[in-house]
């Protein structure tokens, strides 16, 4: 299985860390926006990141490639079966991936792929906009739903931890994770991140910043 993209993406991580949860050996194939690796532009229709290639079989966006890893390698589960716990699983994916994810993207792109990574200008005025007027109100919601457990659903593991941590490892590498205003975000995350499923991607991602 090969899994297209950069980890610094969190749909890319949002694959990569599911696949390690499952034990699933997936091979990254390190590209970013933009690429014209020809394997890449099979499996990605309009060039997004992640894309998937499981043999002759190509797929893209990270719920699609997850909800194959899921039913391929069915255990540990982490799509539960219990309705009201597997819908909520889908929404907490879903608020990840277009709700979250637009709040902290300008603050990410900005600081850190433009002016880190790209050596360029970022639009520091889009980012402040973000953590001021889109960022609060989200992580609001987050701190409102964590149970005390720290798990989103079934107080266990599930792709609702694994979603939702992934974009906060972007709020993280921008020092934005705020233990003061939102404790209960902040010690989600620390859990999430310290798992190995996380952490190995993190501290690549870390290197990569500091060069
Ligand atoms: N819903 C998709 C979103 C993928 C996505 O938007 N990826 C971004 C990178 S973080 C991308 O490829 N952007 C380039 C573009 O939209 O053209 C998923 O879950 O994989």
């Amino acid at each position: 299985m090969i899994l297209y993209g950069s980890s610094f993406s969190p749909y890319v991580r949002k694959v990569l860390a599911f696949a390690a949860e499952k034990s699933i050996d997936i091979k990254l194939k390190p590209l970013g926006l933009g690429s014209t690796d020809p394997d890449f532009l099979a499996a990605s229709p309009f060039r997004k990141i992640p894309a998937f290639s499981d043999g002759n079989f190509t797929l893209s966006d990270s719920s699609a490639i997850v909800t194959y890893l899921d039913a391929t390698v069915p255990e540990p589960n982490l799509m539960p079966e219990e309705p009201r716990a597997r819908a909520r699983t889908v929404w907490f994916d879903e608020f990840a991936d277009t709700i979250l994810f637009p709040a902290v993207a300008p603050i990410f792109f900005n600081r850190v792929v433009q002016r880190i990574l790209m050596k360029q200008d970022g639009d520091e005025g889009a980012a402040q906009a973000a953590e001021r007027d889109a960022l609060p109100p989200v992580l609001d919601y987050l701190e409102g739903v964590i149970p005390e457990s720290l798990y989103l659903v079934e107080n266990r593991l599930t792709l609702a931890d694994i979603a939702v941590a992934s974009v906060l490892v972007n709020l993280h590498h921008v020092g934005l994770l705020d233990e003061a205003r939102h404790p209960r975000v902040a010690a989600f995350a620390g859990q999430m991140h310290a798992r190995p499923s996380f952490a190995r991607s993190i501290a690549v991602e870390r290197r990569a910043l500091a060069r």
